[in-house]
């Protein structure tokens, strides 16, 4: 049966045929006709943010913890640059976020029209893939390419921009024989049969090494490759790094887990790399965070690199070995390759590298004695998403992580304000299941306005502010290697608690260890959102530190004594 439907039916026809249950997005005079359609596809749901930056961002949050499109819809101009933070924070972290904008009608485009802006031009770098829809007979294919683009091969954010006429003119629909074209691609696979050589070669890399170690990223996640990694490591008894994004890839209690590595990795963990002979890296980017510098980085290693994205391989580091496919596949086919062993006086060697905790804390209100309440408190299934700056650490580093896709974090961009609307997205994605934004103080007041979609809406994410009066990453930098001079970073806060009573939600405040568990039972307890305020020592440090630009072998383990400004 066909229908004649304006443009901005078919739209939301099409994303119903995608699969697509939820949009987050705000409205404005480009938008206009699709919002009038919306309510006529009951499928849809639709959640208003109170700033498109979130709506941007909680897409985001809900295409991690689904492994499902995320979509956000604003309206041109203002609408479409307040998306641009939140494309760019998808792209660095290959997530698949579909985002839709209106546009002045297009006899007005080129016209400096009101509230015009050239959003594809703003968003070409930013996005895998950004598209004007000229005319309405092209949406169906625009829409469908635009969600294939997004989800196969490594994700990546998409922008469909179309204008308002297109969103008005009409034409005959009829829905697809097949239903839609709705697909998941889990596991997105290019050919590997051509790999043979390459892996025979990784596989015996991997048996003749003497100090192997599995470096773990995003793609194990991204590429639901848990399974095939434990596999894997346990046959061949190599240790496991987990890179910020990598983190909650392999459980944390296994006992070949080392932790996180890096500007902020732990000591043993960047000297087990210093020290390695083979570095297997699945789904990873070797980034300067990761690498230090990276003339010295892993300087004894072969590097063999599995990645879906053949543009990644030696784009970082040097690759002995790259293997460009899905990790669940080639990870299985090389499992088969290594013979069984147990690597035990590599792992004893490594052992030996570790080192006492650095963290020291005035007072007892370690972001450790936090984050320990808010596992217990919460139980299992719980994600933690995390902002940006030294709690982010501290949440990477401290937390525990069990469960597969556990911790959503702003890895690439680093994108302060990510926390609160990402979470919101996860909810959505894993409801009923206890999610936390965890926040430093910064960074919770570049989003907190969110907290209104929360009680709106009704979404009972638990919002945690690591309160330190300063923005902290930035504070600890200027203390190491600026002289103490804190330029910029001592930050003034609202008193949270009335903050939460003004919008409705229970709200805390802990300022001792005591105050903990109970301020936490309780926030998990309440049914709705919740936020909990934790004063912690206002000048506490990450340690250790390699600086930047710094040799993984050389970490900063204390506070240097204030150096010369440069
Ligand atoms: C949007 C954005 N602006 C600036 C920065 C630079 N930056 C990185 S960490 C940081 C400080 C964060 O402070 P806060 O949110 O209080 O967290 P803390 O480090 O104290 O835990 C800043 C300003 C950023 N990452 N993102």
């Amino acid at each position: 049966m066909s229908e004649i439907l304006s443009g901005a039916h078919i739209l939301c026809r099409l994303l119903e045929e995608q699969g697509v249950e939820l949009v987050f997005g705000y409205p404005g005079g480009a938008i206009m006709p699709f919002y009038h359609a919306l309510p006529e596809t009951p499928a849809l749901r639709h959640i208003l943010v109170r700033h498109e930056q979130a709506a941007a961002h909680a897409a985001d949050g809900y295409a991690r913890a689904s492994g499902r499109p995320g979509v956000c819809v604003a309206t041109s101009g203002p609408g479409a640059t307040n998306l641009v933070t939140g494309i760019a924070t998808a792209q660095m972290d290959s997530s698949p976020v579909v985002a839709i904008t209106g546009q002045v009608s297009r006899a007005m485009i080129g016209r400096d029209a009101f509230q015009e802006t050239d959003v594809i031009g703003i968003t070409l770098p930013i996005t895998k893939h950004s598209v004007v829809v000229d005319d309405i007979t092209e949406l169906p294919e625009k829409v469908r390419e635009a969600f294939d683009i997004a989800t196969e091969g490594r994700p990546g954010p998409v922008l469909i921009d179309v204008p308002k006429d297109v969103q008005n003119q009409k034409m005959e629909w009829s829905r697809p024989a097949n239903g839609g074209g709705h697909r998941i691609v889990e596991s997105p696979n290019r050919p590997i049969a051509d790999l043979g050589g390459n892996l025979t070669a990784a596989a015996q890399l991997v048996a003749s090494a003497r100090r192997p170690l599995l470096m773990v990223g995003h793609g194990v996640i991204l590429g639901n490759a848990y399974a095939e990694v434990r596999t894997l490591a346990e046959k061949a008894g190599i240790p496991v790094i987990t890179t910020l994004l990598g983190i909650s890839a392999f459980p944390e209690s296994h006992p070949l887990h080392l932790g996180m590595p890096g500007m902020h990795g732990e000591v043993h963990v960047n000297r087990a790399i210093q020290h390695a002979d083979v570095i297997l890296g699945i789904g990873l980017r070797f980034d300067d965070r990761v690498t230090g510098n990276t003339a010295a980085f892993a300087p004894q290693a072969k590097i063999i690199h599995v990645d879906l994205d053949p543009g990644e391989i030696g784009k970082n580091v040097p690759v002995a070995v790259g293997l460009v496919g899905s990790a669940k596949d080639i990870v299985a086919r090389l499992t088969e390759l290594v013979p069984a062993r147990s690597c035990e006086s590599w792992r004893e060697e490594i052992a030996g590298f570790k080192r006492e905790r650095h963290e020291s804390y005035r007072g007892d209100m370690s972001p450790e004695t936090i984050l320990a309440a808010i596992r217990e408190g919460s139980g299992p299934g719980a994600t933690i998403v995390s902002d940006v700056g030294q709690h982010q650490m501290w949440v990477a580093k401290l937390y525990g992580y069990q469960e597969p896709n556990s911790h959503i974090s702003s890895g690439g961009l680093g994108t302060m304000g990510f926390a609160v609307p990402a979470a919101i997205g996860v909810h959505f994605a894993r409801p009923g299941r206890p999610v936390w934004a965890i926040s430093g103080d910064g960074g919770f007041q570049m989003n907190m306005q969110e907290i209104a979609t929360m009680v709106q809406e009704g979404i009972p994410v638990k919002m945690a502010i690591f309160n330190n009066g300063y923005l902290g990453m930035v504070r600890q930098w200027q203390q190491f290697f600026h002289g103490r001079r804190y330029s910029a970073t001592p930050i003034w806060s609202p008193d949270y608690v009335k903050l939460a009573e003004a919008y409705g939600i229970a709200g805390y405040r802990v300022e001792q260890a005591r105050q903990i568990d109970e301020a936490v039972a309780r926030a998990v307890r309440d049914p709705g959102p919740a936020l909990v305020e934790f004063l912690i020592e206002q000048e506490a440090n990450v340690f250790p530190m390699i600086p930047p630009g710094g040799s993984l072998s050389e970490p900063i383990e204390s506070a240097p004594a204030a150096a010369p400004v440069p």
